[in-house]
């Protein structure tokens, strides 16, 4: 598999390239799917239908992977916290987690009740061409966190932050169970058999370097080596979005850093370019425009001399870009040579 060799860091006749959000509202075979299932979280407990959903961007843009549809709020879920998605307004909890007692009532066997994602798994796997990766996936730790002490998104995540502040060790012992469901979700994921995984600390960039560095970054390492040592021929990926001011202080056993739009990949390239394999880092609106999108992916292109790269965009695809442009890019990037 082309995607994998590059995660390694091997040589590959092409940059391989595969999207954040591939499978999605842009799409019109998508939403029709969801609107089979019914709404988002049907459709995510069901394995056929999320594994039509899964496939969809392999057969209309052409890319090197596939990564499984679910969503990262699935794990909280089966935490035991109720979870809603409503239109326009995105996921929500009924009730969040601010107290030892909440914490008391999570579970720490949430793995076992995902049978659904296993099962989308196995049954992708068995569909996908064997030259196209599967790609597993989790929330980190931090994201995960915010989502369930504040309930839903948040602009500024100040609850969970004063939680930060005011009760440090509270806060570990969240992101502590977060992280052994985690292990374990991604241990039965690589069983199921994907043939990568990758954390998204999507909501990095709401803390300072050192918050950060200690809250965040240091669980994505935990369960990196968990991976790392039982699993070694199955690539990591992290993604922490919008911590390009010390990227100097990354490290750990992964394989792959994703690069987020906001950060130049020159930089990224520099620091951590030979520790790690770099994904990245089209901004996603570029794709409205198809001569900014070209102009965009060939100095990418040109930066990365087809070394050490897995092309991806810099944040997930959004519901109105045009797929025609999409499918142009995946080609452009097929083609280019060095
Ligand atoms: O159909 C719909 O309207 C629902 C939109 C949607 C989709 C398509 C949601 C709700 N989740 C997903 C799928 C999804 N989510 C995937 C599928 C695989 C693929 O990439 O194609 C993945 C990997 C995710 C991961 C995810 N969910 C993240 C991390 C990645 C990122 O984009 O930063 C986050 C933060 C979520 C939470 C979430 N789920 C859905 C929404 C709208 C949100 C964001 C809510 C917020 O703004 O806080």
């Amino acid at each position: 598999m082309i995607f994998i060799d590059a995660c390694f860091g091997k040589e590959t006749p092409y940059t391989p390239v595969w999207f954040m959000r591939q499978a999605g509202r842009y799409l019109s075979e998508y939403r029709e799917t969801r609107k089979q299932a019914g709404d988002f979280l049907s459709l995510c407990k069901n394995p056929k239908l999320a594994s039509e959903v899964t496939l969809q961007p392999i057969d209309i843009l052409g890319v090197d992977a596939a990564i499984l549809f679910s969503d990262i709020l699935v794990v909280p879920m089966e935490m035991g916290m109720e979870l809603g998605f409503f239109t326009g307004e995105g996921p929500k909890f009924t009730q969040t987690i601010q107290s030892d007692k909440d914490l008391k009532q999570l579970r720490q066997d949430s793995h076992l009740s995902l049978n659904y994602v296993y099962d989308t798994i196995t049954m992708t796997r068995q569909k996908l061409a064997k030259d196209k990766a599967l790609i597993g996936f989790c929330g980190a730790p931090w994201t995960l966190a915010t989502y369930m002490i504040e309930g839903q998104g948040s602009k500024t995540y100040n609850q969970t932050k004063k939680i930060l502040y005011s009760n440090a060790q509270f806060l570990h012992n969240l992101l502590e169970l977060i992280t052994h469901n985690l292990k374990n979700y991604l241990e039965s994921q690589i069983k199921a058999g994907v043939n990568a995984v990758m954390i998204f600390d999507s909501w990095a960039a709401a803390l300072e370097e050192s918050a950060y560095l200690e809250f965040g970054f240091e669980y994505c390492k935990q369960i990196a080596s968990f991976i790392k040592q039982k699993y070694p021929e199955i690539p990591v990926i992290l993604f922490p979005k919008g911590i390009s001011g010390y990227l100097d202080k990354i490290d750990g056993e992964f394989d792959v850093f994703g690069v987020d739009w906001s950060t130049p990949l020159k930089i990224a390239k520099e620091k951590l370019g030979d520790k790690y394999v770099l994904q990245g880092n089209l901004e996603p609106c570029r794709i409205y425009d198809e001569k900014s999108m070209l102009e965009g992916a060939k100095d990418i292109l040109d930066l990365m001399q087809g070394k050490r790269h897995i092309f991806n965009l810099g944040h997930g695809m959004l519901p109105d870009l045009p797929r025609e442009n999409a499918i142009k890019l995946v080609d452009f990037i097929h083609q280019y040579r060095f």
